[in-house]
């Protein structure tokens, strides 16, 4: 029987630069399993239409080699999906990992052998593998949410979720589209599927609020300022809380004058992208603070859509501000100048059923060709849940997990020891510039087996003392902001019926929360169980 030092499951982002630290700097026999046909992970998912990452490219790449770095040239001020997915090509060929990964690979179960001390990985092709360590790298957004809407089979229409995109892009010109959800997705679909639709309908339960990207090519001279200033942008990240190339605003927006106050936020409008939430230090904790943001927005996006009705659809907000990921947009409220777009509102018209040539919601028939779900995911457990993961005495996570996830440090789990998550529920995950809060788990974790094999420790599992510990640090640190104001956010598991209302990720920052990680280095980790390699 084989028995590898570690598998991998997921060849995105994570994967990808676990894979290099486990066999590159530590020296271990890897094996990635990757349930796509190709790497990328978020990125060979979700090709939509207008698909493309609201971080900037020059900060959403990795930042673990300036070589590798500098070899790679982005295009535009934000990557488009077959950009990223062209990168994380070129790095897994840099890098030469393609022999590691197994394409098409569905893990199903991972049981741990506590006689034996390994996990077995099952595949939905009923293949086998037994490996001492088992890193999830199945990222936070990669189960799709379908809303089960009555009579699906009785439409003869096409029907796509913006995260399981056909691979072979479908022809949508002259169509009559409708698309659910006006999310980071549905705002990034809706404007590139009005160009090529007959009629486009969007059906919105709530609206978002929404700044522009302001997007635009990257010329050689922004390429070689990029390479100059590697180091400097990075220590920029590095001290950012959500992991971006800028510093955090000290003025309270309470206490700027009016006048001074809109044209910070006319300065950070016109520059756009997600930098507009940093424009002010208070705008996440204080209400008053937020409302001026909030209303900046709204004033913004009414003068923006003609129609009137419209605009108001479009701003009635439920919630403050950046309490929900705040979405980045190219022409997104213009769209609805178009006479071929409609957008509905289905709070009050809510959809009742599939027809066979359309939808039908309480007030109305409408006729459609396709119909695309922008409904996001089962965000951050809903592919961990999706797998039968077994621990000690056969214990489930799926039963561990029923009430919410139970983290230490978003790291390891009671009871399921040598099982280590990348960017799992309890870290800052989501809440940050994905790739920085990669690299830095990555980088704990390759750091902490390292500590194993030299000290000859055959297993690693944290105590249920000290993962509670860590959860009410999680809860702490939320209490202080507006995440748990938007009750319906997927932060919250607030998009999935059923789903513990818990907020998940650690919102006390990426930059407090690498200190938090890093003493539990120095300190030998000490509050985690080893067992000796006999
Ligand atoms: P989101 O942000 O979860 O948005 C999903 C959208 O779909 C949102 O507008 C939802 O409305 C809507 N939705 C979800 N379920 C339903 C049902 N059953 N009926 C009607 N409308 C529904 O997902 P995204 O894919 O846009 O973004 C996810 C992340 O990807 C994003 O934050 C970035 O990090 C990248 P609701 O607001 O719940 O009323």
């Amino acid at each position: 029987m084989q028995i590898f030092d570690a598998i991998i499951i997921g060849a995105g982002f994570s994967g990808l630069y676990q894979l290099h630290s486990l066999r590159d700097k530590l020296g271990l026999k890897v094996k990635v399993l990757e349930a796509g046909e190709g790497v990328g992970g978020t990125w060979y998912w979700n090709r939509y239409p207008g698909a493309r990452c609201d971080t900037e490219s020059k900060a959403y790449s990795y930042y673990f080699s300036k070589e590798l770095y500098e070899e790679w040239n982005w295009s535009e001020r934000y990557p488009t999906q077959p950009e990223i997915e062209k990168y994380l090509n070129f790095v897994t060929d840099q890098l030469n990992m393609r022999k590691e990964i197994q394409f098409n690979a569905q893990v199903t179960d991972l049981i741990f052998d506590e006689n034996r001390h390994i996990w077995r990985v099952l595949l939905k092709n009923k293949e086998q593998y037994f490996a001492k360590f088992v890193i999830s790298a199945v990222g936070c957004l990669s189960f799709a949410n379908v809303p089960t809407i009555p009579n699906r089979d009785l439409f003869r229409g096409e029907v796509y979720h913006t995260g399981n995109w056909p691979k072979k892009n479908p022809n949508l010109k002259g169509k009559k589209i409708g698309v659910i959800g006006t999310g980071s997705t549905g705002i990034q679909v809706i404007p590139e599927v009005a160009k090529l639709a007959k009629k486009l309908i969007v059906f919105q339960r709530t609206p978002n609020y929404s700044v522009p990207a302001n997007n635009y090519k990257l010329t050689e001279a922004d390429q070689i300022r990029a390479n100059e200033e590697f180091d400097k942008s990075k220590q920029l990240m590095l001290q950012h809380r959500g992991g971006h190339p800028w510093k955090h605003s000290n003025k309270a927006a309470k206490k700027t004058n009016p006048v001074e106050r809109t044209k910070l936020y006319e300065k950070a409008w016109d520059n756009g992208g997600l930098s507009f939430r940093d424009t002010f230090s208070d705008l996440s904790v204080d209400l008053e603070s937020n409302n001026t943001a909030s209303n900046f927005i709204k004033d913004k996006i009414k003068s923006i859509v003609h129609d009137h009705h419209t605009a108001d659809l479009l701003t009635d907000f439920d919630h403050p501000f950046g309490s929900k990921r705040p979405p980045i947009d190219t022409n997104y409220y213009e769209t609805f100048n178009r006479k071929d777009v409609e957008l509905i509102n289905i709070r009050n018209n809510p959809i009742e059923s599939f027809v066979s040539n359309g939808i039908k919601t309480s007030k109305q028939h409408y006729e459609l060709d396709v119909m695309i779900f922008a409904t996001g995911f089962d965000a951050l457990t809903g592919t961990l849940l999706n797998m039968n993961i077994e621990g000690n005495n056969n214990i489930k996570l799926k039963n561990v997990w029923k009430s919410g996830p139970i983290t230490n440090l978003g790291l390891l789990i009671p009871n399921f020891p040598n099982l280590f998550l990348i960017t799992g529920p309890g870290s800052p995950a989501v809440l940050t510039n994905m790739p920085r809060a990669i690299e830095q788990h990555v980088e704990w974790i390759s750091e902490c087996i390292h500590f194993m094999i030299t000290k000859n420790y055959q297993t690693i599992e944290t105590t249920s003392k000290a993962a509670d510990k860590w959860g009410n640090t999680v809860q702490d640190a939320v209490n202080d902001t507006f995440f748990l104001s938007a009750k319906h956010s997927w932060y919250l598991g607030g998009n999935i019926p059923n789903k513990p209302k818990v907020f998940i990720p650690y919102a006390g920052g990426l930059n407090k929360y690498r200190k938090l990680c890093d003493m539990v280095a120095l300190a030998k980790y000490d509050e985690f169980i080893f067992t000796e390699e006999k």
